[in-house]
């Protein structure tokens, strides 16, 4: 089985308790970034796969590694650094429903003293050289200048695997600009983004706009809010409307939905197969106050995978 590396930082995550009344006066703590979401959801279909990051050696850094390596992700080649502390961030319930606020408490954090030092380090070199896919995203390239240049480095190195790169943009992570992140998006193998932050980001009034913005990518993937996703695959494009749930917590979905797809692309599914998987992963986060969720058991996730058209809808 084809193994992938994901890269980027991961937070603890406080959430408001159970109470159901949105107070964050008790909160809940878990693990919660982009690229670890995505290594979990690999992990659950069965795809072996490596977090590379930096943590602090505060309880919260032991908390982050514990789930991330419970969720059965390699996590060896995560550094701890005693001088520096493990980003966090909140989640307000205070929004409509489905949609919750996020404050980051991450300027300075263990993750964003990563620099292009990073891939020399032993761990993390034989995990990037042996992998077949190394997933990365926006936020990471935005945490701080030795983040920014570990992706231009990431990027501009030989590439012995494909390059994974979720948009994610960050309006609250101004560091790099929505220009540095369609320049990085065009030098990946394969890209995620959603039409609303291609809309937000790049002014890309339709789906149409996002393909001729990119064109180039071999594997460019448009989520097309709630309606549909599309691949451009090797030319072709390929689509596939959405899942109807009802939505908890959207937050993690997108991470969801990259982990599905990927996974079906490692395993040589065909585009459709791959849109699929990442509907059916992120169904299951949408579904959740979580940002990650465990995706349909296999016997049922390939079922719903073999059904027609019509039956899909
Ligand atoms: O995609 C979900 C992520 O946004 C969340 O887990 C936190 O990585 C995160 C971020 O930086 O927003």
């Amino acid at each position: 089985m084809p193994h992938a590396v994901c890269l980027g930082e991961t937070m603890a995550v406080m959430s408001p308790g159970q109470a159901g009344d949105g107070s964050i006066r008790t909160l809940s703590c878990t693990a919660g970034g982009a690229e670890s979401n995505v290594a979990a959801g690999l992990e659950a279909a069965g795809v072996p796969t490596s977090w590379i990051s930096r943590l602090g050696t505060d309880p919260l850094g032991d908390l982050i590694l514990e789930e991330i390596g419970g969720a059965g992700v390699d996590v060896g080649a995560v550094v701890r650094d005693p001088d520096r502390l493990t980003g966090l961030y909140l989640k307000s319930r205070r929004g409509e429903a489905g949609k919750s606020e996020v404050f980051y408490y991450r300027e300075g954090s263990a993750a964003s003293a990563m620099t292009p030092a990073l891939l020399d380090d032993a761990e993390a070199a034989r995990r990037l050289t042996t992998a077949d896919l190394v997933h990365t995203s926006g936020i990471t390239a935005s945490l701080s200048d030795g983040c920014s240049d570990l992706l231009e480095a990431l990027f501009s190195r030989p590439r012995t695997a494909r390059v994974s790169f979720d948009v994610n943009y960050r309006p609250s992570l101004p560091r790099v600009s929505p220009q540095d992140l369609l320049n990085l998006a065009r030098r990946a193998d394969v890209v995620f983004v959603g039409a609303d932050e291609a809309r937000a980001a790049w002014g890309a009034e339709d789906v149409e706009d996002v393909f001729a913005a990119l064109p180039d990518v071999p594997c460019l993937v448009v989520k097309d809010d709630a309606r549909r996703a599309l691949c451009r695959l090797d030319g072709s494009v390929s689509a596939v409307p959405s899942l109807e749930v009802r939505v908890v917590d959207a937050v993690g979905a997108g991470d969801a939905f990259a982990a599905g797809f990927l996974a079906g692309l490692l395993r040589g599914d065909d585009a459709v197969r791959c849109l699929r998987r990442g509907h059916l992963h992120a169904s299951a986060a949408l579904t959740t106050t979580a940002d990650r969720a465990l995706p349909p058991a296999e016997k049922t996730l390939n079922a719903l995978l073999a059904v027609t058209e019509d039956e899909w809808k």
